[in-house]
């Protein structure tokens, strides 16, 4: 359990550090392992790297845990000064607020960097906004989902050019945060599919939009989120389809029961 957690930790302090973490120190032992519930990573804040541009507002995670404190280190990029502040989906400027603290942070002009800790008490739809977001009508927003303290976290490596998932026996009917970790020196992406189909992605159909399971363009040292539910048991895989990296061998077979 410690190496898995081990790997979360590390692939999230990569992040903007542009340390690759060589892929086989643990990949090993953590095809053993069962899915980790996420509260046992709860103690040092996981950082989230957030930058305020001129198109808009790009974060490094889009799926967070309640209960798990975080780090925000916001740099902004665009030439007007900005403020930056966590708030529920849809809100316009109401940042929230928890012992009378708010979760924003001070004014931050151009090419500086501000951080900001947050724990989220509860799950939900959140959007990290900046001053944009109040003054627009569409808003200048990252959305991402806070999701329950106890669900459970699958980590999944991708190196060149191999999938190593934490776990390959998964339930149906649950849902799963996969924190996809790229290891290797070239870009990958992260796709869930039926075991033995070549780039056919799981899709759901939400809020009238179709989902895929899917997340592209993972930059090496990037860690991606997926949130996900197998409706129904079978044999899937965890592949990538960047040209050549699914012939390569960049696949992993997963059970759902
Ligand atoms: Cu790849």
């Amino acid at each position: 359990m410690t190496s898995s957690i081990l790997v979360r930790v590390l692939g999230v302090t990569t992040i903007g550090f542009g340390i690759i973490i060589g892929s086989s120190a643990t990949a090993g032992t953590l095809a053993q392992e069962a899915a980790t519930p996420a509260q046992t990573t709860q103690g040092a804040p996981i950082e989230v790297t957030v930058t305020l541009a001129a198109e808009g507002i790009t974060a490094s995670r889009t799926a967070l845990v309640a209960g798990q404190p975080y780090r925000f280190v916001v740099t902004n990029t665009d030439d007007p000064t900005h403020a930056f502040f966590l708030e529920p989906a849809g809100a316009r400027h109401a940042p929230l607020t928890a012992d009378n603290t708010q979760a924003a942070v001070d004014p931050i002009a151009q090419g500086q960097t501000q951080r900001l800790e947050w724990t989220f008490a509860e799950p939900g739809a959140f959007q990290m906004a900046d001053d944009r977001a109040a003054q627009s009508q569409t808003g200048v927003i990252a959305a991402f989902t806070v999701v329950p303290a106890d669900t459970p976290v699958v980590p999944v490596q991708l190196s060149d050019f191999t999938v190593t998932p934490g776990t390959t026996k998964l339930e149906a009917g649950k849902l799963y945060l996969f924190e996809v970790t790229n290891t290797g020196a070239a870009t990958h992406e992260f796709v869930l599919e039926p075991a033995s189909a070549v780039d056919e992605p799981l899709a759901k159909v939400a809020y009238g939009a179709k989902l895929e399971a899917e997340v592209e363009d993972i930059a090496p040292g990037q860690t991606a989120d997926l949130l996900w539910t197998f409706p129904t048991a079978g044999r899937y895989q965890m592949a990538c389809h960047v040209p050549g990296h699914f012939e390569a061998g960049m696949k992993a077979t997963v059970t759902v029961s």
